[in-house]
C-alpha cells in the first residue's frame, strides 16, 4: 500500500508537556515519524508520496471554527507577549466555570482551546499540525480513487482532539476530517476502528450524536488511564447516535489475548454496520515497553491486528496515532500494514 508523508511534521519539536508534576520534554519526537517512514522503505511497502494541500473547509463540519482559527494565530500570540519556549496553558474551565466566553489573551485562550497541558505550541507546530492533516485527506483520497488501503503517516496526531479543543499531543483530529471527508464524497457510512492504547476522546465526541459515522475504541480504562473522563462502556452515542459509540476499556497488564477478543467483537459490530470505509486510529502505544502505557502487546501481535483489519473486506485508511517506544514504533507500525498487506 502506498504511504502519505511530510518532512514538514519535523517543525514540530522540543514541545514539553506535565508528567509526575514537572514540565518534562514531550514524549511525542519527530523521530517517531522518520522512523516509521524508514521502516515502510525498509520492508518495500509501496511508495511513498507527499500530500497535496487541502483547504479547512472539511476540518470545518469536525471542529468549531473559532478553534480553527485560533490554531495558526498561536505562535504569533506567544511571542508577541515577549515568551519563547513552548506555549502551554495553564488553566482550564472545568466545571462551574465558564466554557461559552473566549478570553482576549494568549493564557487564557491557551486554556479555553485545550483539556490539558499535553499540546503545546512551538514556532513550527501549525505548519506540521497542517501538514498532518493534508496527509490525513490526501491518503483518503487514495483510497477514494479505487486503493483497498492506503497509509496516512500522520505527525502531530489527532484522536484525542475534539471539536474545538487541543490535547494529548493532538490538535486536528485527522481520522475524523478523513472520516467526514468520505461522507462529502458520497459514502453513506463510515466506521473509524481507534486502537490506540488511550481512549479516542476527541474522534468520540465529535461524532457523538450522529449515526453516519461508528466510532468503536478499544482502550486503557479510563478509570486507571489518561485521558480519565471519558472512554466508559457506557457511552454508546446519544440522540441519533444512539448506539453507534462503542467503547472497550481494559485494565493495565492487558495482553494481546484478552485485547484480540475485545478486538474481534469490535470487528464483528463494525462488520454489520456495513460502512464503505473504515478508517483505523493506528496507535501503537499498546506495546509492552512503551514509555508510557501498560498493556503488554509484543510486536509479533502488530500483524495480527493488521490481517484481522483485513479480513473486513473494506475499503481501510490507516492514520497514524501514538505509540512512544521509538525503536519498536517502526517495526510495530509497519507490522499492522505487513500483516493487512499478507493476509
Ligand atoms: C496520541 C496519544 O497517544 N496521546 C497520548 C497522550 C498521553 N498524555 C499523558 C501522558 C502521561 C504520561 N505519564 C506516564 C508516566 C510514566 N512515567
Ligand atoms: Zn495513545
Amino acid at each position: 500500500m502506498k504511504t502519505v508523508y511530510s518532512p514538514r511534521h519535523k517543525g514540530h519539536r522540543n514541545q514539553v508537556e506535565l508528567n509526575s508534576g514537572a514540565i518534562v520534554p514531550g514524549f511525542e519526537l519527530p523521530e517517531r515519524a522518520e522512523i516509521i517512514r524508514r521502516r515502510v522503505e525498509a520492508v518495500g511497502l509501496g511508495e511513498i508520496t507527499a500530500p497535496e494541500e487541502w483547504d479547512l473547509e472539511t476540518a470545518a463540519k469536525v471542529h468549531r471554527r473559532d478553534y480553527l482559527d485560533f490554531l495558526p494565530t498561536v505562535w504569533q500570540r506567544w511571542t508577541a507577549e515577549g515568551r519563547s519556549g513552548s506555549a502551554l496553558p495553564f488553566t482550564w474551565p472545568t466545571r462551574g466555570l465558564r466554557g461559552d466566553v473566549p478570553p482576549e489573551t494568549i493564557d487564557g485562550l491557551l486554556g479555553f482551546y485545550s483539556f490539558d497541558a499535553g499540546a503545546s505550541f512551538v514556532e513550527g507546530s501549525w505548519d506540521a499540525i497542517k501538514s498532518s492533516h493534508d496527509v490525513a485527506l490526501s491518503a483518503a483520497q487514495l483510497v477514494k480513487n479505487g486503493e483497498r488501503a492506503a497509509f496516512a503517516l500522520c505527525r502531530p496526531p489527532g484522536h484525542h482532539a475534539g471539536s474545538g479543543f487541543a490535547g494529548g499531543y493532538c490538535y486536528i483530529n485527522n481520522a475524523a476530517v478523513a472520516a467526514q471527508w468520505f461522507l462529502d464524497q458520497g459514502a453513506a457510512r463510515v466506521a473509524i476502528l481507534d486502537v490506540d492504547y488511550h481512549h479516542g476522546n476527541g474522534t468520540q465526541e465529535i461524532f457523538y450524536e450522529r449515526a453516519d459515522v461508528a466510532v468503536f475504541n478499544l482502550h486503557a480504562d479510563p478509570l486507571q488511564e489518561y485521558p480519565f473522563y471519558l472512554g466508559h462502556a457506557d457511552e454508546r452515542g446519544t440522540g441519533q447516535g444512539e448506539g453507534f459509540n462503542t467503547n472497550y476499556p481494559m485494565r493495565w497488564g492487558t495482553d494481546f489475548a484478552r485485547w484480540d477478543e475485545a478486538h474481534a467483537d469490535a470487528c464483528a459490530k463494525l462488520k454489520q454496520y456495513a460502512p464503505d470505509v473504515v478508517v483505523v486510529s493506528l496507535g501503537v502505544d499498546t506495546f509492552e515497553r512503551d514509555p508510557i502505557s501498560q498493556f503488554k502487546l509484543v510486536s509479533d501481535d502488530y500483524p495480527r491486528i493488521g490481517r484481522r483489519i483485513e479480513a473486513l473486506q473494506l475499503p481501510t485508511l490507516f492514520v497514524m496515532e501514538g505509540g512512544y517506544a521509538v525503536e519498536e514504533i517502526g517495526i510495530n507500525a509497519v507490522g499492522v500494514l505487513t500483516g493487512f498487506e499478507g493476509a
